[in-house]
């Protein structure tokens, strides 16, 4: 070998190493749980999956004959908008990937704990084909549903057919299903049908009426909601040829709040003794762009789509550093693990980017869900609930003292 290409293995080497080594650093870093902490949920400090965690195998060649500059041959822009489940005593995060080329993928990270040490699994999810004009996947929810599968509804976008010759952005956004029962075998199940555009279809863990159960997100429009009044709700006989149709409207959009141009379910809701527990984004326009809250709202045990409680507003909105990225002001969220002691993960990406967890229980999400005022929709209502609660601690004062 000449001095020139014993230089450049050495090189190689060295950076090999080195990337190795940060990479298995950042791996196995354990999370911090932030000292600001309201009482409804606990942020961690560093995220739990950024485009740093993919393994390295995927973007890089690693033999020094091919890559001898030891290039990234095969970049990622973000990992975002994850699904989750808890898989044989371990958390797993569906994670979509966003490639520099702008099409994303799924794949599977998962850690020993919730909230540190994600690591992907060997290789990307991969599943059937069903349509060559499929263009991108992403937002996957994940269903374990009572008939035994385990669920994942993801948006399935194309161009817009009918799109004009020069429009090469008008696209069709329809929800796709695949489903497992090992993580490692996916079936892929006909697109579900319906009249209208469709983001952020999520299955409803049980039967309702003997049928499956679909919260939906109507939209006139690929991005904006418009005519699509809020999160919907529709009832299909068959998962296996999926159909919405008499989607009625269980979670309505006002106007002057933070679900005033859009809001979609986010993860299948979670069972609790006091009514199904809902988690969703809201999103407003504001004269930065659009921006994306997190909120919670409650339906009835016996009825899912009648809402027994919504607090007023938010309860996580994009802080400090989750500000900013790809789309600015987002927070966004499909995935949440309730453990069996009531702990909740509640997986969120920041403005399209990375992938963090907030940590809460059930009893600390319900009273908040349960005790904090609904929204009165105008600055009056507001100001009455602050000077009720003020009444009410000086009662309290008073008898305390
Ligand atoms: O960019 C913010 C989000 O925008 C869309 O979400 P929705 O249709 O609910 O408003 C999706 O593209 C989502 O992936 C993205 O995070």
């Amino acid at each position: 070998m000449s001095q020139q290409n014993n230089m450049r293995g050495d090189f190689f080497k060295q950076r090999r190493a080195l990337l190795f080594d940060r990479h298995e650093e950042l791996l196995t870093r354990t999370n911090i749980p932030q000292s600001d902490f309201n009482g409804i949920i606990n942020r961690y400090q560093y995220p739990v999956i950024s485009k740093h965690h993919i393994p390295l195998n995927w973007r890089y060649d690693l033999n020094p004959e091919t890559n001898p500059y030891f290039l990234e041959r095969i970049a990622v822009n973000s990992t975002l908008n994850a699904g989750a489940i808890k898989w044989q005593g371990r958390y797993l995060l569906l994670v979509r990937v966003e490639g520099v080329d702008r099409k994303s993928f799924f794949a599977i990270a998962e850690s020993p704990n919730g909230i540190d040490n994600f690591r992907f699994w060997e290789r990307p999810l991969s599943f059937p084909d069903n349509d060559e004009q499929e263009t991108n996947v992403y937002d996957i929810r994940l269903t374990a549903h009572e008939d035994g599968w385990i669920y994942g509804i993801f948006c399935s976008e194309k161009h817009d057919p009918k799109a004009s010759s020069g429009d090469l952005s008008s696209a069709l956004a329809s929800a796709g299903i695949i489903r497992t029962k090992d993580f490692m075998h996916w079936e892929r199940l006909p697109n579900i049908r319906a009249d209208n555009q469709q983001r952020n279809v999520v299955l409803h863990p049980e039967f309702v009426n003997g049928k499956y159960a679909l919260y939906t997100r109507p939209q006139d429009d690929f991005i904006l909601a418009k005519n699509g009044g809020g999160i919907g709700w529709a009832l299909t006989e068959d998962i296996c040829h999926a159909v919405i149709q008499n989607e009625i409207i269980i979670n309505k959009r006002h106007y002057h709040t933070i679900k005033e141009v859009k809001n979609g379910e986010g993860p299948s809701p979670l069972k609790t003794a006091k009514g199904w527990l809902h988690l969703a984004h809201g999103v407003r326009h504001t004269a930065a762009g659009l921006r994306y809250v997190l909120y919670l709202y409650v339906t009835s045990l016996t009825n899912p789509e009648i809402l027994i409680a919504e607090p007023a507003g938010y309860f996580m909105a994009p802080e400090q550093d989750e500000r900013i990225g790809d789309v600015s002001n987002v927070l966004f969220s499909n995935g949440w693990i309730a453990d069996e002691n009531g702990t909740v993960y509640i997986y969120y990406a920041s403005s399209d980017t990375r992938m963090h967890v907030a940590v809460s229980t059930i009893d600390q999400l319900l009273d908040y869900c349960l005790h904090t005022p609904q929204d009165g929709l105008r600055t009056i209502e507001s100001i009455k609930k602050i000077n009720e609660l003020i009444d009410k601690n000086n009662i309290y004062k008073q008898q305390n003292e």
